[in-house]
C-alpha cells in the first residue's frame, strides 16, 4: 500500500513533548492513519490500538459520524469568539455532557485540554470558596503518584516527582498530598477494586488537622490513577474521601480525563463508583480525541455561588480560553456523544469487562510480572524492574509489543491498556496474546 512508500520527514525541527528526543529520532516511529482498531504505521505495518490513541479515542479511529460532523461544521462555522459570543454547538454540547454527569453536577466550562480543565477547576475551587466569605480557604490537597496534567496547577497538586523536579520552586503553592493507594504487598493481582487500602483516605484527617480546614479548599484525584502507572481506589476509599469532605466543608474534585465516558463502564468513573464529587475534569473521550477539548462539570451550587457573587453585568469568572467551545470540538463532542449513546458503548465497555479482567490476569505466569491491576476497560501490568535499569525492560516490551502488531503504554515498569471500547473478544485475546510473547522475549 501507499503507506509504506511514505519517506519519513525531517525530524529534528520538531521537540516532541514526553520523548526520549535523540533516543526516538535515531529510531522513529511513525503512524501513517488509522481506522477502527488499527493504526497502519508510515511503512504500512498494521497495529491493533491497545491503549486508544492516549486513553482517548474510546469509539475507535475514524469513525465517519464524527468526521462529516467535523467537516461540516469546518464550512459552515469555522470559529466563534467564545467572550461575550456564543454560538448553537456549544450549548448543545453543553446540554449533552451535563446529560452524562452525576446528577447535580450540570454546570459546564469548556477548555481544550486536560491540563486545563485542571486548572479551571481549581481556579472554580478558589473562586467559590472567595464567593461565601471564605476566601482563606486557599490550600488544594492532591494524592502522591496523581497526574493532573502539566501547567502549574496540576503540578502542584500533582504526585510525579519526575514532572515536577525541574520547576519544583514554582509549581502551585499552598498544595499537601495525600498518601497513593498501590500496594503490592497487600493487594498483588487484585481483580477491580483492591480490599486492602480504605484507612489510607483518612490521612485526609491527618493533614486537615495539620493545615485546619478552614484553609482548604478543594481535595483532587483521580478516581481509577491511569498515568501513574493504573492504580485502582481501594473498596471504600473514595466513599471515606467523599464523607471527611464534606464534613469539612471541602470541594471534591475528580479528575475523570481519563474515566470519563466509557473507560470503567459507565458515563463516568463517579457513576461506576457510585461516590459524587463536586467537580469532574474532562478532556479526551468527549470527543473521541478528533479536535482539542476539554471540560470541567460543576455542582449547580458550586456555580451558582460564584455567579451570584458578582453583579449583574460583571463578568463572573475572569477566566477561559480563545477555543473554549470551539466549534470544530463541539461538533466533534455531539457527534461522539450520540455515538457512544447509539452503539451502547458504555454498556458495552461493562459487559467486556469480565472477558478483559480474566485475559489479563492469564499474565501472571508470563516472564516479569510482579502485579497485575484493572478495572472497566482498564489494565496494569507491573514488571519486575531490571536491577540498576528502571523502566528499560517496559520499554523493551512496548517496542517488541509494537513489532508484533500492538501499541501499549509504558510508565516506568508498567504496561498499560486502554483499547477502544469497540475491542472484539478476539481482539482481546490478540491484545493479550502478543504481550505474553513480547514479555517472553524480552530479557
Ligand atoms: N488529568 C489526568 C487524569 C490525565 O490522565 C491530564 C489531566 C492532562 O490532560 P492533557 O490533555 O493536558 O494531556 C491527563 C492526561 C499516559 C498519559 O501515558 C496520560 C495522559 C497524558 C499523557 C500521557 O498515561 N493523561
Amino acid at each position: 500500500m501507499d503507506a509504506a512508500k511514505t519517506v519519513i520527514p525531517d525530524l529534528e525541527a520538531l521537540w516532541m513533548p514526553f520523548t526520549a528526543n535523540r533516543q526516538y529520532k535515531a529510531a522513529p516511529r511513525l503512524l501513517a492513519s488509522a481506522s477502527g482498531m488499527y493504526y497502519t504505521t508510515h511503512d504500512g505495518r498494521k497495529v491493533l490500538d491497545g491503549c486508544a490513541g492516549l486513553w482517548c479515542v474510546a469509539a475507535g479511529h475514524g469513525r465517519k459520524e464524527i468526521v462529516d460532523a467535523i467537516a461540516q461544521q469546518a464550512a459552515t462555522l469555522d470559529y466563534a469568539p467564545p467572550f461575550q459570543m456564543g454560538h448553537p454547538l456549544e450549548f448543545e454540547a453543553a446540554t449533552k455532557v451535563a446529560s452524562l454527569m452525576p446528577q447535580g453536577l450540570d454546570r459546564i466550562f469548556f477548555t481544550n485540554s486536560g491540563s486545563e480543565s485542571v486548572d479551571t477547576a481549581l481556579k472554580i475551587a478558589l473562586a467559590y470558596h472567595r464567593a461565601r466569605g471564605e476566601g482563606q480557604r486557599t490550600r488544594i490537597i492532591g494524592r502522591e503518584r496523581g497526574y493532573h496534567g502539566v501547567g502549574f496547577g496540576g503540578l502542584g497538586v500533582g504526585g510525579i516527582g519526575p514532572n515536577r523536579k525541574m520547576w519544583s520552586a514554582n509549581v502551585m503553592p499552598g498544595t499537601d498530598h495525600l498518601p497513593a493507594t498501590l500496594n503490592i504487598a497487600e493487594a498483588a493481582f487484585s481483580k477491580g477494586q483492591p480490599q486492602w487500602g480504605a484507612h489510607l483516605a483518612d490521612d485526609l484527617e491527618r493533614l486537615i488537622a495539620l493545615h485546619d480546614a478552614s484553609n482548604i479548599a478543594a481535595v483532587i484525584v483521580e478516581p481509577m490513577a491511569g498515568s501513574a502507572g493504573v492504580l485502582i481506589p481501594p473498596v471504600g476509599y473514595l466513599e471515606k474521601l467523599r464523607a471527611i469532605t464534606s464534613k469539612h466543608g471541602i470541594l471534591l474534585i475528580f479528575d475523570e480525563v481519563i474515566t470519563a465516558f466509557g473507560r470503567l463502564g459507565a458515563a463516568t468513573g463517579a457513576e461506576r463508583l457510585k461516590v459524587t464529587p463536586d467537580l469532574i475534569t474532562m478532556a479526551k473521550a468527549i470527543n473521541n480525541a478528533a479536535v482539542p477539548m476539554g471540560a470541567v462539570a460543576v455542582r449547580r451550587e458550586v456555580h451558582d455561588a460564584v455567579i451570584n457573587a458578582t453583579p449583574q453585568g460583571g463578568i463572573e469568572l475572569p477566566h477561559g480560553y480563545t477555543y473554549s467551545g470551539h466549534p470544530l470540538a463541539m461538533a466533534a463532542c455531539i457527534a461522539t456523544l450520540d455515538l457512544y449513546k447509539r452503539d451502547k458503548l458504555f454498556e458495552r465497555a461493562a459487559e467486556l469487562a469480565p472477558k478483559f479482567e480474566s485475559a489479563v490476569h492469564a499474565l501472571r505466569d508470563a516472564p516479569h510480572v510482579k502485579d497485575i491491576r484493572n478495572l472497566g476497560l482498564v489494565a496494569g501490568v507491573e514488571l519486575e524492574s531490571r536491577p540498576g535499569a528502571p523502566g528499560a525492560r517496559a520499554y523493551e516490551a512496548f517496542l517488541k509489543c509494537l513489532e508484533l502488531g500492538l501499541l501499549v503504554r509504558y510508565t516506568g515498569d508498567i504496561l498499560a491498556f486502554s483499547p477502544p471500547l469497540i475491542i472484539s473478544e478476539a481482539e482481546i485475546d490478540q491484545m493479550f496474546d502478543t504481550v505474553r510473547r513480547a514479555l517472553q522475549e524480552v530479557k
